[in-house]
């Protein structure tokens, strides 16, 4: 990413946060929709075929890898960690992008900072209860919006987006946010995920157009 990028990128998330609380301000849409892609009004649903189903009893999201304390969180332990709101746009590779999805959750750094990755640990590797996986440099998980979400819109994530918890990165392509999260691991080397095997590029920068590699 560019200095410029990074800054203009950086300014943004601080102009969502003073608007915190309030509807998120208009913003041109020549300076928000990256190139090649379409507005959409609808919320399309993608996925690989199968929509899991898993109740909040058998719920768990294991952490572990280089981390100093792995651990397995059930339903009720995930909701009692701190809850945050982030308002943020949504880029689909396929070129659809939709503004303003209000995603309520966990953030990523708490539970990084619950698990204490060790300094070997650079890179995350998200797994799903449907067979998907994908990997995101660490650093880039560590922005303030990066979420582990469970609420959309102020209602319970439905199963179709990914219910009960998704993960959710803004700055990039949005099949680098696993829906039907079941897992992360902190890795010393870069894995490929479910499309990164497929073609589709491993850095995934809505700006830059990095749709496949
Ligand atoms: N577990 C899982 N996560 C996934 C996918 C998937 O097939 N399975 N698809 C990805 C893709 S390509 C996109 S665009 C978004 C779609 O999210 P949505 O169905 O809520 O629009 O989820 C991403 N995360
Ligand atoms: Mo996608």
């Amino acid at each position: 990413m560019s200095k410029d990028r990074y800054i203009a990128a950086k300014q943004k998330w601080a102009e969502k946060q003073s608007a915190r609380g309030f509807t998120p301000r208009p913003v041109a849409s020549a300076e928000r929709l990256p190139p090649g892609q379409k507005l959409t009004a609808g919320f399309p649903v993608l996925d690989l075929g199968v929509q899991p189903e898993i109740s909040p009893e058998e719920w768990l999201l294991k952490i572990d890898g280089l981390v100093a304390q792995p651990t397995s969180l059930a339903w009720a332990q995930f909701n009692a960690l701190p809850q945050v709101d982030d308002a943020s746009d949504f880029h689909c590779v396929t070129t659809w992008s939709k503004y303003d999805c209000r995603w309520g959750g966990v953030a990523f750094t708490t539970l990084y900072e619950q698990v204490q990755p060790l300094p070997e640990a650079q890179f995350v590797y998200f797994t799903s209860y449907d067979g998907y996986s994908t990997n995101v440099p660490l650093a880039q998980c560590l922005d303030a919006d990066v979420l582990i979400a469970t609420s959309f819109d102020g209602a319970p994530l439905a199963r179709e987006h990914g219910g009960l918890a998704r993960v959710i990165i803004p700055k990039l392509y949005a099949w680098k946010g696993a829906k039907f999260v079941s897992g992360i691991t902190f890795l010393a080397e870069d894995k490929l995920g479910f499309w990164e095997v497929r073609g589709y590029s491993n850095t995934a920068d809505p700006w830059t157009e990095d749709r496949y590699a």
